[in-house]
């Protein structure tokens, strides 16, 4: 298993998707998989890109790909519960086209199911970006539908979070909560070849009046992804806000706190599933239901496990 992570550390896409099945489906493996991978990570550029069904995000992300290749850069994608095939975006599926033959390891695509639970799907989420990371991808994007609890969960992870919405996005503005303007580093207001841009930009500006200030403006940026208009801007924003985070001593200390989420959670997880292996050992402790007690089963396994 190890000689896989050595494998995908060396290049080997075929590697990384393997590694990927094993973390989504939690095998026994993954805590020395993610133990190794973590340490060649650090180097991606982590970028969340949520907002309503339909409102145009693989559209932008196809085209932000586009620009990134032609920079130079390696490009992983997650896309969470996609509704629609990712590589059908006409440009991307050219892309993908040219590149396998070109053998272009350059743009990668996963998509990861919402199977099981909420906070297990942020963590496959997480450690997807880290393999990716730790394959040598400059960029990493993860594409999220929604902007409720999960997205708001899994955006946590990105280093910059992008807002997608339309002109007709003003019901979404009303219900969204203030959740959302705290995660959202960049507002793109897409399909802005439709009537009412303006007006949905000049809403949100007003809305992140009445929010707390910080360092970091957030640019509202108007754009048509068909077309690729206001795509300069995007690319803009999002490394303006790069350059602002990197070594923010509240970025630093926000990362300290996640690491020791994950952490906690890494450990809770292992040990939630060494109690249940336990107690299924145990069959006969639990059979005298009148007489059993878990409290002193309790007292007994932490004593014995500590
Ligand atoms: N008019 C117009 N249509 C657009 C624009 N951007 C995307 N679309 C169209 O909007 C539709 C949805 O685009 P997607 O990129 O699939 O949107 P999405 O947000 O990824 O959708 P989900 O992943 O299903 O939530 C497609 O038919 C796009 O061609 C735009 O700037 N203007
Ligand atoms: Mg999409």
């Amino acid at each position: 298993m190890l000689t896989l992570v050595k494998k995908m550390l060396a290049g080997d896409s075929v590697a990384l998707s393997r590694l990927m099945s094993q973390i989504e489906n939690h095998s026994k493996d993954s805590l020395a998989i993610m133990a190794e991978v973590q340490k060649h990570c650090g180097r991606t550029h982590c970028i969340g890109v949520t907002g309503p069904p339909g409102a145009g995000k693989s559209t932008l992300v196809n085209q932000l790909i586009v620009q990134w290749r032609k920079l130079g850069k390696k490009v992983g994608v997650v896309a969470i519960d996609p509704s629609s095939p990712f590589s059908g975006g006409a440009v991307l599926g050219d892309r993908i086209r040219m590149q396998e033959h070109a053998g272009d390891e350059g743009v990668f695509i996963r998509s990861l199911g919402s199977r099981g639970s909420q906070g297990g799907l942020s963590r496959s989420t997480r450690e997807v970006v880290k393999l990716y990371d730790a394959f040598g991808m400059d960029i990493c994007l993860v594409e999220t539908v929604g902007v409720g609890q999960t997205e708001l969960d899994i955006m946590g992870i990105a280093d910059t979070t992008l807002v997608i919405l339309t002109p007709e996005s003003g019901d979404t503005i009303q219900t969204m909560k203030a959740g959302v303007l705290e995660i959202a580093d960049l507002f793109v207001v897409n399909k802005c070849d439709r009537p009412g841009a303006e007006l949905m930009q000049k809403s949100l500006i007003q809305m992140l009046e009445m929010g707390v200030s910080s360092d970091w403006t957030v640019p509202i940026t108007l754009t048509n992804a068909i077309k690729g208009e206001g795509l300069g801007e995007v690319l803009k924003g999002i490394q303006d806000h790069r350059q602002s985070t990197q070594n923010n001593p509240l970025k630093i200390a926000e990362k300290k706190a996640t690491l020791k989420d994950e952490f906690q959670e890494i450990v809770i997880t292992s040990l939630k599933e060494k109690v249940k292996a336990w107690a299924s050992q145990h069959d006969e402790k639990f059979q005298d239901v009148d007489q059993a007690n878990p409290y002193l089963m309790a007292q007994d396994y932490l004593k014995e496990d500590l």
